[in-house]
């Protein structure tokens, strides 16, 4: 595959004629540890990935914006054309489905009206891996908008902003990690994220003996099935039970002293949201000194977390796990992400790294 900036310039200039006069790009991410929990306010340590969507175009003076996708998988057509919103013509969700998340970022551009412009998106993060293909598309048009029609700026904002398209056009409830870590996100390092104030701690991830290595099962997720709010519905429904105003607020020990107000259900939901907060914020301390023995024994018992109480791991994703842990030198491994497929993260010794692939591989 080319280089998605390279083949984005080829489609624009075969589709459109002439250069485009503007390129940017937003990447994607893996999340190291901390699943599920930013949409109840806890602690997610997402990093970002040199995998990147990239959109390039040029201004149109007709009020109208076409786009054009390269993205294997992205259901067809693969170009579609629409008048930029208005107050009185606001854009509404609707096919074909990639273009959800961009249409979304351009009713929700906190800088509008948005002029006219054609457009070319491609990718190198994989679709539907749980490596936040729809969020770094979303931050990737807006960051777009911000070079036709400026604004003030603000990240936080922006980030919010793309959750906002993400919630109302594919219509998935998602937390913030995604956006955030892709307008945030800082070369080599994590970011340990507080998903209730919205404080982002970087943590240097710059060890040359440590090796981060993702695997894609190949099995595609799909959040916008009924999975994903489901679970988020279930915490909160975990929240009211407890009194607390989200699982943030709620300790393992107040778990077990009201586990009679819960069915069982919410019950296993709670355990794993409130354990694996506890095990993020462990986690970027252990990152901190050095500690990746502890990093990876945490890893492992959020997979478990995730596969037991959460019920998001799929037997693909068990395995690839099982497998990344039998090799000597391997920290730790988990599935990341969503979950329902999409790929697995493994924090290992960097002399063992070609022998793990080689062996995941086979
Ligand atoms: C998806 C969501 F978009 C995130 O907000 C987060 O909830 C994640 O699943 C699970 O940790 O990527």
């Amino acid at each position: 595959m080319a280089a998605p900036a390279d083949e984005a310039r080829r489609v624009f200039r075969d589709t459109f004629g002439g250069d485009p006069e503007i390129g940017v790009f937003s990447p994607g991410r893996v999340n190291l540890i901390g699943e599920h929990t930013d949409y109840n306010a806890g602690f997610v340590l997402p990093m970002a990935l040199p995998l990147i969507t990239v959109i390039v175009g040029s201004r149109r003076d007709d009020g109208k914006i076409c786009l054009v996708t390269t993205a294997e998988g992205a259901d067809k057509p693969h170009k579609v054309e629409f008048e930029t919103p208005s107050k009185d013509h606001p854009l509404v969700p609707g096919t074909p489905k990639w273009a959800n998340y961009s249409k979304g970022v351009i009713q929700h551009y906190r800088a509008g009206p948005v002029p006219g412009f054609n457009a070319v998106i491609a990718t190198s993060v994989p679709l539907g891996g749980g490596l936040s293909s729809s969020a770094s598309l979303e931050v990737a048009t807006y960051t777009f908008l911000q070079q036709l029609c400026p604004d003030d700026g603000d990240v936080v904002q922006k980030a919010l902003a793309c959750q906002k398209a993400e919630h109302t056009f594919p219509g998935v409830p998602c937390g913030i990690m995604d956006q955030f870590i892709a307008v945030m996100g800082k070369e080599g390092h994590a970011l340990l994220i507080d998903c209730r104030s919205l404080e982002a701690t970087p943590f240097p991830l710059t060890d040359p003996k440590l090796s981060v290595l993702i695997t894609n099962s190949n099995v595609r997720h799909e959040l916008t099935g009924s999975e994903y709010s489901t679970r988020r519905k279930q915490c909160e429904e975990a929240a009211r039970a407890l009194n607390k105003e989200s699982l943030r607020d709620a300790t393992t020990e107040e778990l077990e002293a009201k586990k009679e107000n819960l069915n069982a259900v919410c019950y296993r939901r709670a355990r794993h949201v409130i354990t694996e907060i506890e095990r993020t914020a462990k986690a970027a301390q252990a990152l901190e000194k050095g500690d990746y023995k502890l990093f990876g024994k945490l890893m492992v018992e959020s997979h478990n977390s995730l596969r037991y109480d959460y019920e998001v791991s799929c037997p693909e994703l068990d395995e690839l796990v099982s497998i990344a842990l039998e090799i000597p030198g391997v920290y730790g491994s988990r599935m990341t992400g969503g979950g329902f497929g999409g790929c697995t993260v493994t924090l290992l010794e960097t002399s063992v790294a070609e022998q793990a692939k080689q062996k995941i591989q086979e």
